[in-house]
């Protein structure tokens, strides 16, 4: 039918997501919007599905134009100033509580972690001695025989890393080499030194020795079936056994706590790193505007605070960033 269709004069397969360029082309949507439903498309978990759809119905949209409208409204202010300088304090002060409240709600959402986060995943490593019951607990969680596992002390030496959702958040669970200075092989004792760098640059640790966690950690009591094992010491956090699913549901909920800590909070727009940066950017020329005393240089200032709202918002683009951007969408869609 395709191809049949394709003997029209003028008719061709659409681009990938060329129906959306043209709606931001032509003004209908602005380019976060353009944003959040691409990363709408590429959500694999309901956080993601949530926060992209918040971006996409136009939530950062409203914000920006709340944030031009009393930009436009303080610059008008200055521009009064200009005109009539000698009846200027009342104005003043309006504008620096003003501009204070602008800075304060776009410093919020600067604060907040990047909407990169839910994409990539929270980084879950676990670590602790050789034979605690590290990789068996990885597939138990997972839910399949992702590593390999064995009475022999030291079988896991590479990182195995599998992608995962835990209590609804995308996150990346790693299983790493047991930790231990005796006895290691030259092989094992790279894959010592991938799982400290691993655990160094962990989200979450979830620690399965007996002996303390060397870092900030989940401590998990593991294999709590086998004999003599089956009492929660004081010191964990919680006892599993992946041999019989005792306390899995309390550690991935553990686990999920801890991940909403890393990952942007529910109720707010999360910024992906370019929003973000023009966002600050919009912000420091808004704070340095504030402190000028001079009009001429609060009014460069506020224009500064527009011209990144502008970029923000796709009213001014590089063609190349779009082309990227929409590589990403599907073909028509
Ligand atoms: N009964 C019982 N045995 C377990 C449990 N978890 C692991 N094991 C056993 O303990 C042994 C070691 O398990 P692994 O998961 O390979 O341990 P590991 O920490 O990954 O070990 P390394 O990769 O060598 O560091 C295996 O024989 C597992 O079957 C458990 O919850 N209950
Ligand atoms: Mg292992």
């Amino acid at each position: 039918m395709l191809d049949t269709l394709g003997e029209f004069e003028g008719c061709r397969l659409a681009e990938a997501g060329e129906f959306t360029r043209r709606a931001f082309e032509n003004g209908r949507l602005d380019l976060t919007a353009v944003e959040g439903l691409g990363d709408l498309l590429a959500a694999q978990t309901e956080t993601q599905r949530r926060h992209a759809i918040r971006i996409a119905e136009g939530g950062l949209a409203a914000k920006i134009a709340e944030w031009r409208r009393h930009i436009l409204a303080c610059a008008a202010a200055v521009e009064a100033l200009l005109d009539f300088s000698d009846e200027g304090d009342v104005e003043e002060v309006a504008l620096a509580s003003r501009i204070a409240a602008l800075d304060a709600e776009m410093s919020r959402l600067i604060a907040q972690p990047s909407s990169e986060r839910l994409q990539a995943g929270v980084e879950v490593v676990i670590a602790g001695p050789p034979n605690s019951g590290k990789s068996t607990l990885l597939n138990a969680l997972v839910g399949r025989e992702a590593a390999i596992t064995s009475p022999h002390a030291g079988t896991t030496r590479d990182l195995v890393q599998v992608p995962a959702v835990i209590d609804g958040l995308p996150v990346r669970i790693t299983d790493s080499a047991g930790l231990r200075t005796q006895d290691a092989d030259e092989v094992e004792r790279i894959g010592i030194e991938r799982a400290e760098r691993a655990i160094a640059l962990a989200d979450i640790v979830l620690w399965l020795g007996d002996e303390p966690p060397p870092t900030k950690a989940i401590w998990v009591h593991s294999r709590a079936d086998l004999p003599g094992r089956g009492l929660q010491p004081p010191e964990c956090d919680v006892m599993v056994s992946a041999a019989t699913g005792l306390g899995l549901s309390t550690l991935a909920k553990r686990i999920g706590a801890a991940a909403r800590l890393v990952v942007p909070a529910e109720d707010v727009v999360a910024l992906n790193d370019r929003q973000r940066a023009e966002v600050v950017g919009a912000r420091d020329a808004l704070r340095l505007g504030i402190v000028e005393t001079d009009p001429l240089l609060l009014s460069e200032a506020l224009r500064q605070a527009l011209l990144a709202l502008d970029r923000l918002r796709g009213a001014s683009y590089a063609e190349e960033m779009l082309d990227q951007l929409f590589s990403r969408f599907c073909i028509g869609k």
